[in-house]
């Protein structure tokens, strides 16, 4: 297949990008290197030392005889760009990573607000708008959330997208359809993911694309076979109070003797997938694609849920780390619990990665070799979500 990866310099862009080309995709990426400007506008870096994305393409055809392009594009500002691109390539499939993710930097300031419902709400647009244009018939993969369905289920296991409902009629019949799952967003990040669901929903019906929208958890772990090859294809690994997601965080603060900083009682439990079965994940999509005039594909792209204080004291008790419970710089539930079905992946033939130990210190052990790299006063979460909030630093500091 012909794919273009939108977002293939990000921290699954680049790791699936590299999965694909080595199964013997043709595979562009495209990407406007803005998570590389936050990170300068942040004063934050990531722990592991990435590469130029040209750097990144060279070393990987020197590593496996295998070329992949790179386009440097704004998908949400150049829209006539896009269009030419795609008129110019005609992927078969186009992989959506490129949007502004991180939920604290999405609350910062009403700067970030705007910029985050700009940029992604845009960028989907474009894509889909672009594709209806060109009238190429490419499946388009999306990268989602778990978070656009909230993280309380009242016992129900959270369906893959779609809810079954029954109504009454005037007459008193009960009719049964079913609708898109009620979103429920915890940050301006996590609903800028509902907005695009809506355009899926609607381009889907009106223009027959064909789309998958992946619900994907929180990622953790760092590598794949493929970027281990090389130094200079290693991922980038987040571990700022913005962009650091709470699982890689914790294991990095662990390796720099940080105490593990559990936000409020840690009560809340969240859905994880390994990075090496995220890439897994986008293969099988691809290769399932829905027909034209489908409705869209939604699939749950997680394998386990844990509760963030089990994490932070599976952590502690592996590599001998502190806990420390820091304010809630966040508005979200003390406790919930989180119940999700994903038998989509599973009857597909996804086999987990699950959290052991000796993953985590596989992980841990990233963190340690490059700790000397870490900047410490770049851990606490700083961002809030309402202005009486105070920010996620722990009172001993
Ligand atoms: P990332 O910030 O590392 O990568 C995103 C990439 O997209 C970056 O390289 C960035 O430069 C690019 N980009 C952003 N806006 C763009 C634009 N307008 N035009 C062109 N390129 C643009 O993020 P990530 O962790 O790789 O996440 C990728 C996708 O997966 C996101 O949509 C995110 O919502 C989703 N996701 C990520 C996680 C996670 O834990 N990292 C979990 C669930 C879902
Ligand atoms: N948390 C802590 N301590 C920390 C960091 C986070 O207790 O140091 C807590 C948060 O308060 C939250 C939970 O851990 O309750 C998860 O936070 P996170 O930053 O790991 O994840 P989140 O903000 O939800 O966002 C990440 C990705 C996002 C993706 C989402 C999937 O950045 O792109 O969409 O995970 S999901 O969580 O399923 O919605």
């Amino acid at each position: 297949m012909k794919i273009a990866v939108l977002g293939g310099d990000g921290f699954c862009g680049w790791p699936a990008t590299l999965h694909l080309s080595d199964l013997d995709h043709d595979v562009l990426v495209v990407d406007n290197l803005s998570r590389r400007r936050i990170d300068e506008e942040l004063g934050a870096s990531s722990l592991t030392p990435i590469a130029s994305v040209e750097e990144r393409l060279a070393a990987w055809e020197e590593v496996s005889g295998r070329q992949v392009r790179f386009a440097r594009l704004d998908v949400a500002q150049d829209y006539d760009g896009l269009v030419a691109l795609l008129l110019a390539e005609r992927p078969d499939a186009v992989i959506h990573f490129a949007e502004q993710r991180a939920a604290p930097y999405s609350m910062k300031s009403p700067a970030h607000k705007r910029y985050t419902v700009d940029n992604n709400t845009n960028a989907t647009h474009n894509v889909l708008c672009a594709l209806v244009e060109t009238g190429l018939d490419a499946h388009l993969v999306h990268l989602g959330t778990m978070g656009v369905y909230g993280y309380g289920t009242a016992g129900m296991k959270i369906p893959e997208g779609y809810l079954d409902v029954e109504v009454s009629t005037d007459e008193g019949d009960r009719v049964q359809q079913q609708i898109l799952y009620p979103t429920n967003p915890g940050s301006i990040y996590h609903m800028t993911k509902c907005l695009d669901q809506q355009l899926f929903a609607y381009y889907a019906k009106n223009d027959a694309l064909r789309i998958t929208d992946l619900h994907q958890g929180i990622i953790w772990g760092t590598h794949t076979d493929q970027t281990l090859r090389d130094e200079r294809l290693i991922n980038r690994f987040d571990y700022d109070g913005d962009y650091g997601t709470v699982l890689n965080r914790f294991l990095m603060q662990a390796a720099v003797g940080y105490p593990l900083t559990v936000h409020g009682t840690g009560g809340q439990t969240r859905a994880f997938i390994h990075i090496r079965d995220m890439v897994r994940c986008v293969q099988i999509a691809l290769e399932n694609p829905p027909a034209r005039g489908d409705r869209v594909k939604i699939f749950n792209q997680m394998t386990q849920t844990h509760r963030v204080r089990d994490l932070a004291e599976l952590i502690a008790r592996i590599s001998d780390a502190s806990v420390e419970l820091v304010p809630n710089p966040r508005h979200e539930a003390a406790e919930n619990e989180l119940f999700v079905r994903n038998d989509t992946f599973l009857d597909l033939g996804l086999e987990p990665t699950l959290l052991q130990e000796g993953l985590l210190m596989e992980v841990e052990d990233v963190a340690r070799r490059y700790a000397d790299r870490a900047d410490l006063d770049k851990i606490p979460a700083t961002s809030v979500w309402t202005k009486e909030q105070q920010p996620g630093v722990p009172p001993s500091r």
